[in-house]
This record gives structure tokens, sequence and C-alpha cells, in this order.
């Protein structure tokens, strides 16, 4: 499990000004006060939406502020409320005071919604002031400021992706090349001793969460290795991405090692969408060998390189296209 947070400042619209006006209609020379009220600043809510996944977005913009009433106006019209802003937010979302540390909501269900700061109340206009004394008040209300508060996010993120593969096989380089997760690499086997995880950015406001787990030797399920006790975290994974070293001396064996060791684990991982690639594309300086070749057309294998980026971005829409399948086989 993997945590996401974001800070954001909110600030709900301020209420419009009252009008101070008065009446100017033909013969009569003295018209009395008709200023309207200010209308309402708008509210914000936060809005849990299953289009949206992760925090990400909120990383880059952390200011919101929702629209101020208008001032009211002659005639006794009011100023028009200003529009509420609702943010949208993921499933699962938990919405904290960062003041307080309390925790204001916990939005589970898609289409939870919460009042989080609320606009300020318009000012009254000129017109409600009258009094016998004083018929034509020259004094109309400022309209009240908005509420502001300083909330906290959090988010529990589950991994679309599950990267699986021999020890070395470059998972870890390939979790930093498409997220900003900053894994150890190195050239020697069992580097990454925990999961990572990283989100990807996908075209406009999409997103999805790679899971980089150890690498699985035989006989993990068994114990052997690290692997075992990360497997479950691709099993909660939706799709998984097996990593095969171009330069293996038998890929489909390995593959099929790998393949094994998660069967033997749970026999619903094989269920799940999955895709193969070759990986270090760059190290092959003439051509693959022949096990190579035959293991990328039988499985439909794309050869990619973490170093120089081939097929990388073809690989991402394959990746995005086998989570919305995934994710019609989940009903989601
Ligand atoms: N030339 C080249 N080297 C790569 C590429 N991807 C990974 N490597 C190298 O391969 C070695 C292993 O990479 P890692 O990303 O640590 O491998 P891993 O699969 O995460 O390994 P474990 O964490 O031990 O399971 C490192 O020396 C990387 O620099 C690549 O595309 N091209
Ligand atoms: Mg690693």
């Amino acid at each position: 499990m993997f945590i996401d947070f974001a800070k954001v400042s909110l600030k709900a619209g301020r209420g419009g000004q009252g009008s101070v006006s008065f009446r100017r209609e033909k013969f009569i020379p003295k018209g009395g006060p008709d200023g309207g009220d200010g209308g309402k600043g708008g509210n914000i809510y936060f809005l849990a939406d299953t289009q949206i996944q992760t925090l990400l977005d909120f990383r880059y913009r952390k200011n919101y502020k929702a629209e101020s009433g208008a001032g009211g106006q002659g005639n006794r019209k009011s100023g028009k409320s200003g529009e509420d802003l609702i943010i949208k937010v993921p499933v699962g979302t938990i919405i904290k005071d960062i003041e307080t540390n309390e925790i204001i909501a916990d939005l589970k269900n898609e289409a939870d919604k919460i009042l989080i700061v609320k606009g300020g109340i318009g000012g009254k206009g000129n017109c409600n002031f009258a009094t016998p004394t004083n018929q034509a008040p020259r004094y109309a209300q400022p309209g009240k400021e908005g509420e502001t508060l300083e909330v906290e996010l959090e988010l529990k993120l589950l991994a679309d992706v599950g990267l699986v593969g021999f020890p070395n096989a470059g998972k870890s380089t390939f979790l930093s090349r498409m997220t900003s997760a900053k894994p150890k690499i190195a050239d020697y086997p069992f580097t990454t001793l925990q999961p990572n995880l990283g989100i990807v950015r996908y075209k406009d406001y999409q997103s999805f969460v790679i899971a980089d787990i150890p690498g699985l030797i035989e006989g993990a399920h068994e114990g052997k290795g690290l692997g075992i006790q990360f497997l479950r975290h691709v099993e909660r994974t939706r799709v998984i991405l097996y990593m095969i070293d171009v330069n293996s001396e038998n890929p489909e064996e390995e593959y099929l090692t790998l393949k094994k060791e998660l069967e033997e684990f749970n026999l619903k991982m094989l269920n799940k969408p999955q895709l193969m690639v070759l990986t270090k594309s760059d190290t092959v300086f003439e051509e693959i060998s022949d096990l190579a070749k035959e293991f990328q057309k039988k499985y439909d294998a794309l050869l990619i390189s973490s170093a120089t980026g081939e097929n990388i971005e073809k690989l991402t829409d394959i990746i995005w296209e086998k989570i919305q399948v995934a994710n019609k086989m989940l009903n989601l």
C-alpha cells in the first residue's frame, strides 16, 4: 500500500457588496433608498469521482477559490450569487483539517460530496436601513468574507500495473523512466528490497500507478529470494507487466518460470490482462538472439529501452489500453 498526499488551500467566495441607490422616477424628485443586497459567495465542495485516480493534479495546483457574489443594484435588485466550485477527488480520499489534524470527511463512494467551505453572505443594500429619522441612508453593508481552510488530502493507492521479472531485469529503471519515483537501481540482483510505486501521468488528466517489486526467482512462491511477501502487491494490481532482459539466454523459459511462480501463489493472477516486454534493447549491438526473436513473435512482446526511451511511449499506450480492459472485466 502506498499513500498519496496533497495539501490544498481553499477559499470560498466573498459575499457581494450591498448597493447604495435611490429611486429615480419621473415626477418623484426624492425617491427612497432602493439598493439591493449583494449576492452570496460561492461554496467549495469536494466530490468523489471514479474518473480521477490519484492526487497528482493537486501537486500542480494548490489554491482553490470560489467566485465572489456580485454587488447589489438599484431597484432592490440582488447581486448574482458566486458560482460554487466543485473539486473532484478520487474515490477513497480522506480530507483532514491541517490545523486541528481532524478528519473532516472520508469520501468512500462514488458521488460522495461534502461542503467544505461556505461562501460569505452578501451585504444588505441601503433599502434595508431606512428608518423614520433617516429615510435616505447612504449606507450599505459590505459582503462577508468566504470561509478559508487548509486541508490535507490523503489517498491509499493500489497499483494498476505490477512489474514482474527476474532480478536485474530493469524493473526499477523502467519505473524511474515512467514516473518521478526514484528507486534504487544497480547492476546486481535484489537491488529492490521493498516495493516502489510511481504515478504515470497519461495524456489529459489521466494517470495510473505502477508498482515495482523485488525481483522474483524460481521458488519465490515457497519463499526463495525476496519475492513472496511482495507477490500480494501484484495480486492487487489490474495488469501484470512481465519484464525480461533481451540478453536472457531463454526469454520464454524465463517468462514461464515467472508465470509459474505467480500461478503457484494465486491461480487468479493469471486471469489478469498481461503484457510482456524485452528490456535493454540498447544493449544489443547487432541483432537480438533467435530465442528472443521467437519470444517476441509468440507473445507479441515489445522491445524497449528505459535508457534510450525506445518504444516507451508505445508501451504506455498499450498499458493504458490494458488497464481499460481490466476495468471492464472488473466492471469499474
Ligand atoms: N543499457 C541499459 N541498461 C539498463 C536498462 N534498464 C536497466 N538497465 C540496467 O540494468 C541494471 C538493473 O536495473 P534495475 O532497474 O535495478 O533492475 P531491477 O529489475 O529493478 O532489479 P532488482 O531490483 O534487483 O529486481 C542496472 O545497472 C540498470 O542501469 C536499459 O534499458 N538499458
Ligand atoms: Mg529493482
